[in-house]
C-alpha cells in the first residue's frame, strides 16, 4: 500500500502559484512539474508581503511529501489487531455502522471530532458543520486549543476580537522598538526576519526567553536586548515593565482616557510590582527592565508581540493580558506604526479558529451558545437552531474523556498527531486505547493514525484548492498543482459521503468554491465575517496583489488595520483587565520520590522542563521525520543543558540523558550549550517514542483558555544509560508491524 503513487500534473495551468503547507506565515510558493526533480513538483519561492519570495528549509523541502513512499493511498481496517488495505465503501460502512450503535446506545455525545489548525477554512468549517449536523455531538475542538487559545482569550478579552495580527506583517517593517516575548522566529519563521530588520538596525529589538534562542541572539551587537527570566515569570515582569510606565511618567494618559475602560484599577494592580521585587522573582535585573519600558515608551514605532513562550501556561491568559496592558498604557494598539498581535502558528491556525471546529463555536466566530448567532447559521444550514448542540468542551477535557464512562466512545481525528502532541502523552496513548473506535484522516501514518481503527488517506496541499486565514488574518487561496493518487479523496468529500450515510439534513457541497460560499454566508454579520469574498475574487486580488483581511462583509474592501477608529467592544473600548500571579509552584513532596537515583542513571538533579521547536521540524514531526533531508539535519531530540549543569551532574555532551517524572521517562542525548539557564533543560516536542517531550508534561490547563502549560514543567535530570539492542520501537517499526503490504 505504500508504493510510490503515479504522479500527474494538472492539465492545465502546468504551474501553481500557491503557499506552504506548514506555518501561518503562509510563505508564498510557485510549484511547477518537473519531472527532473525527485519531488515531482520544484518548489520556488514568489513575491508575498509575509515572505518577500523567501522560504525556510521546510518550505523548500516541502514537496518531497507528495511523493514519498510513507504516504497513504488505501484506507486501512484494524482486524485482529493490525491494520490492512481496505476499499472506501468497506471503511466508510465500518465507520458509519459503529458511530450508528454507539449514538444509539449512548446518545450523540459519545462522538467526538478533533480537528487542526492545519486545515483549509473550507475543511474545518464543514468539520464543524458535520459534527452538530450529522453526529449532533458537542463534543468537538482541535489542535489550536494547545496553539491559540490564550492570547485569543485575552484579544477577546481586551479588544472584543481576536485577529493574532491586527494589521500586515510588513507593517513591522518602519517600527524602531519591538518587544517579542516568548517567540523564537529566527526558527519558527525565518523570512519574518526580514520584518525586524528596522528595529535590529535601531538597536531596539528586545527579545524575551529564558533560554539564548537563535532569535535571543539576533540582539547581539547593539541590535537590542535579551531579557531571560524564569520560566513562566513572564507574568511579573509584565507588571514590572507596566509598574515602570505609570511611575515614571511614560503613560499615553490621553489614549488612556480616550479608547480605553479600567485605567485606575490597573494602576492599583500594578503598583505592588516595584522593580527590585520583580528582579527577585524574575532574574531580570531592575536597571535592565527600567531601560526596556523607557525604550518601549521612547520607540517611534512600538509593537509588543507574544508567542508560545509566555502562552503555554497554566496562567497563559493572564500573561497576554498583561501584555496587552503594558501595549495599552503606552497608548499602542490601533496607533498607525504600532501596535500589540501575537504570532499564529499553524498554516491556517487563525481561519481554523473561527468557523466552528471549536468547541463554543459557529461559523464567523459567532458563539454556540447565543440564540441570535445560532439561528442565524442554522438559517442558512436549513435546519431548526434547537436542533444545534451546545458548546461541548476544551480539547484536553476532551482527551480525558476517552474511553470514560459517560465520556467518548468513538473519535474522528482531523488534521492532528496528539498522541505526540497532546499534554501527558501516555495518558493520551491510554485513552486512544480505550475507544470503541477511532477514525484518523491523514495522508501519512502518524503515530496517531498507527492506533487507528480505520485509516482514510486523503488529499495533500499542493493536491487540493482552498483558502486559509494567515497570521495577519489575510485570506489567501490554496491552489492545486497535482492530481492526487487515485485511492486517495479530499476530506469534503469524505465528509459528504459519511453524512449522506448518516441521513443528515442539510447540504453537503464537496467543491472548495462552494464549501467557501457557504462559510462566507454564514459568517455573514459575524466577528470574523467573509461575506465579501469567494475564490474567484480571491484568485482575481491575488492577480492584483490586494490584500483580503476580514472583516470583509459584501461590499467592503476588507480590514488590514483593525483598531484605528474603535476596539470590538460595543462601547468601542479596550478593556484593561487586572491581573495577578497565582501561587503554582508544585508541591516539592509530589516530584521528591523521583529525585532519587535510579538502577543504572547517575545523580540526579530537579530541573525546569521547557519544550518548543527546531527549525528543521514541523510539530508532531509526522510530517517533517519522513523528509530526508529534514531528518538527517535533525535525526533525534536533544535535551539542551547549562555545561555547568551537566558537568554537575557527569553527562558530557552527545551523552544519554533521562528527563523523567512522576508521568514518564524521555531518554535523549545530551546537547551542553550556554543559552539556556542552570536550571532548566529543553526538549523539543517533535519527536516520538522514548524521545517524546509530551510524555512529561502535565494535562494542567489555563482556567479560561483551556491552554496545556507545555513551558514549565518539573522534571529530574541524569546521566542515562547509552541505548543498545532493547532501543524503543521506532514509528517505522510500528508500521511495519501493523500494516499488511
Ligand atoms: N520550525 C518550526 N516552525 C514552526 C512550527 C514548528 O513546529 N516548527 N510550528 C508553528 C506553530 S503551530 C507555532 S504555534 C509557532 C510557535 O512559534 P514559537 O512561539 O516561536 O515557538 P516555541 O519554540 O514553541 O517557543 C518559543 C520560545 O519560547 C521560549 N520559552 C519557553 N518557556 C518560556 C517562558 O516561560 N517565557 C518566555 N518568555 N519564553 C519561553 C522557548 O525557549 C522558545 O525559544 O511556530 C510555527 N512555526
Ligand atoms: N510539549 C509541547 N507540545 C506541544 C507544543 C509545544 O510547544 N510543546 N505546541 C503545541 C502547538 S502550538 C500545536 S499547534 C500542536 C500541534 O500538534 P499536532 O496536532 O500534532 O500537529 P501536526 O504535527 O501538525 O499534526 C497534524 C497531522 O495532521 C496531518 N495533516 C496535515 N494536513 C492535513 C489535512 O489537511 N487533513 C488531515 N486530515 N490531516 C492533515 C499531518 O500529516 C499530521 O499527522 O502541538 C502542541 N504541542
Ligand atoms: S516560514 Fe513557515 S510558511 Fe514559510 S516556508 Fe517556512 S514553514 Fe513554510
Ligand atoms: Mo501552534
Amino acid at each position: 500500500m505504500t508504493a510510490s503513487p503515479p504522479r500527474t500534473a494538472a492539465a492545465s495551468p502546468s504551474t501553481a502559484d500557491t503557499h506552504c503547507p506548514y506555518c501561518a506565515l503562509q510563505c508564498a510558493m510557485t510549484l511547477t512539474p518537473d519531472p527532473d526533480v525527485s519531488a515531482p513538483v520544484r518548489v520556488e519561492g514568489r513575491m508575498f508581503p509575509t515572505n518577500r519570495g523567501g522560504l525556510c528549509k521546510k518550505g523548500w523541502t516541502s514537496a518531497a511529501l507528495l511523493a514519498s513512499p510513507e504516504r497513504l493511498t488505501t484506507p486501512l481496517i484494524r482486524e485482529d489487531g493490525v491494520l490492512r488495505p481496505a476499499g472506501w465503501d468497506e471503511a466508510l460502512g465500518r465507520i458509519v455502522s459503529s458511530l450508528r450503535a454507539i449514538r444509539q446506545e449512548d446518545g450523540p455525545d459519545a462522538v467526538a471530532v478533533f480537528g487542526g489548525g492545519g486545515l483549509t477554512n473550507e475543511k474545518a468549517y464543514l468539520l464543524g458543520k458535520f459534527a452538530r449536523l450529522a453526529l449532533g455531538t458537542s463534543r468537538i475542538d482541535y489542535n489550536g486549543r494547545f496553539c491559540m487559545s490564550s492570547a485569543a482569550a485575552a484579544g477577546n478579552r481586551a479588544f472584543g476580537i481576536d485577529r493574532g495580527l491586527p494589521f500586515p506583517v510588513s507593517d513591522l517593517d518602519d517600527a524602531d522598538t519591538i518587544l517579542l516575548l516568548g517567540s523564537n522566529v529566527a526558527a519558527t519563521m525565518p523570512p519574518l526576519l526580514a520584518h525586524l530588520a528596522g528595529a535590529r538596525a535601531a538597536g531596539g529589538l528586545i527579545v524575551v526567553d529564558p533560554r539564548r534562542s537563535q532569535t535571543a541572539e539576533l540582539t547581539a551587537d547593539g541590535a537590542g536586548t535579551h531579557l531571560q527570566p524564569a520560566p513562566g515569570t513572564d507574568l511579573v515582569l509584565l507588571l514590572g515593565l507596566t509598574h515602570v510606565v505609570l511611575a515614571d511618567g511614560l503613560a499615553d494618559g490621553d489614549y488612556l482616557a480616550a479608547r480605553t475602560t479600567g485605567a485606575d484599577v490597573l494602576r492599583r494592580s500594578v503598583a505592588p510590582w516595584w522593580p527590585e521585587r520583580v528582579q527577585a522573582a524574575t532574574g531580570v535585573p531592575v536597571a535592565a527592565l527600567r531601560e526596556t519600558a523607557h525604550r518601549l515608551a521612547r520607540g517611534r514605532g512600538t509593537y509588543i508581540l507574544t508567542g508560545r513562550g509566555v502562552e503555554q501556561h497554566v496562567d497563559g491568559t493572564d500573561t497576554a493580558t498583561a501584555a496587552i496592558n503594558l501595549a495599552l498604557v503606552l497608548g499602542l494598539p490601533g496607533r498607525p506604526g504600532s501596535g500589540y498581535g501575537t504570532l499564529t502558528g499553524q498554516g491556517n491556525g487563525q481561519g481554523g479558529r473561527e468557523h466552528g471546529q471549536k468547541s463554543d463555536q459557529l461559523p464567523g466566530y459567532r458563539k454556540i451558545a447565543d440564540p441570535a448567532d445560532r439561528a442565524a447559521v442554522a438559517a442558512v444550514w436549513g435546519v431548526d437552531p434547537d436542533s444545534l448542540p451546545g458548546p461541548g468542551v476544551p480539547a484536553v477535557q476532551l482527551l480525558g474523556m476517552l474511553g470514560r464512562p459517560e465520556g467518548v466512545r468513538a473519535l474522528l481525528v482531523h488534521g492532528a498527531n496528539v498522541v505526540i502532541s497532546g499534554p501527558d502523552a501516555e495518558a493520551v496513548r491510554s485513552g486512544l486505547g480505550a475507544l470503541d473506535l477511532l477514525v484518523v484522516c491523514d495522508f501519512v501514518l502518524s503515530e496517531t493514525a498507527a492506533l487507528a481503527d480505520v485509516v482514510l488517506p486523503v488529499t495533500q496541499w499542493a493536491e487540493e484548492e482552498g483558502t486559509l486565514t494567515t497570521l495577519e488574518g489575510r485570506i489567501i487561496r490554496r491552489r492545486r498543482a497535482l492530481v492526487p493518487p487515485a485511492g486517495v479523496r479530499s476530506e469534503l468529500e469524505i465528509l459528504a459521503d459519511l453524512a449522506a450515510r448518516l441521513d443528515a439534513p442539510s447540504q453537503w457541497p464537496t467543491d472548495p468554491a462552494l464549501v467557501f460560499a457557504e462559510l462566507a454566508r454564514a459568517s455573514a454579520g459575524g466577528i470574523a465575517d467573509y461575506s465579501g469574498l469567494s475564490h474567484a475574487q480571491l484568485d482575481a486580488q491575488l492577480d492584483d496583489g490586494v490584500a483580503a483581511h476580514w472583516p470583509y462583509p459584501a461590499g467592503s474592501e476588507g480590514t488590514p488595520r483593525l483598531f484605528l477608529e474603535r476596539f470590538a467592544h460595543p462601547d468601542g473600548r479596550a478593556r484593561l483587565v487586572p491581573v495577578q500571579p497565582r501561587d503554582r509552584d508544585p508541591d516539592p513532596l509530589e516530584e521528591a520520590p523521583f529525585e532519587r537515583a535510579m538502577p543504572g542513571e547517575g545523580a540526579p538533579a530537579v530541573l525546569t522542563l521547557i519544550t518548543g521547536r527546531l527549525l528543521e521540524h514541523y510539530q508532531s514531526g509526522a510530517q517533517t521525520r519522513l523528509v530526508a533531508e529534514l531528518a538527517e539535519a535533525q535525526p533525534r531530540a536533544r535535551a539542551e543543558l547549562h555545561p555547568a549543569t551537566a558537568a554537575r551532574l557527569g553527562i558530557a555532551d552527545g551523552d544519554p540523558v533521562t528527563v523523567r517524572n512522576r508521568r514518564g521517562r524521555v531518554v535523549a542525548d545530551a546537547l551542553l550549550t550556554e543559552r539556556i539557564r542552570l536550571d532548566t533543560v529543553f526538549l523539543p516536542f517533535h519527536f516520538a517514542d522514548a524521545e517524546c517531550a509530551n510524555l512529561l508534561t502535565a494535562a494542567e490547563t489555563d482556567p479560561i483558555s483551556g491552554m496545556p502549560e507545555f513551558k514549565r514543567t518539573t522534571v529530574v535530570v541524569a546521566a542515562g544509560r547509552r541505548r543498545g539492542g532493547a532501543a524503543p520501537v521506532g514509528a517505522a517499526q510500528v508500521r511495519a508491524a501493523q500494516v499488511h503490504a
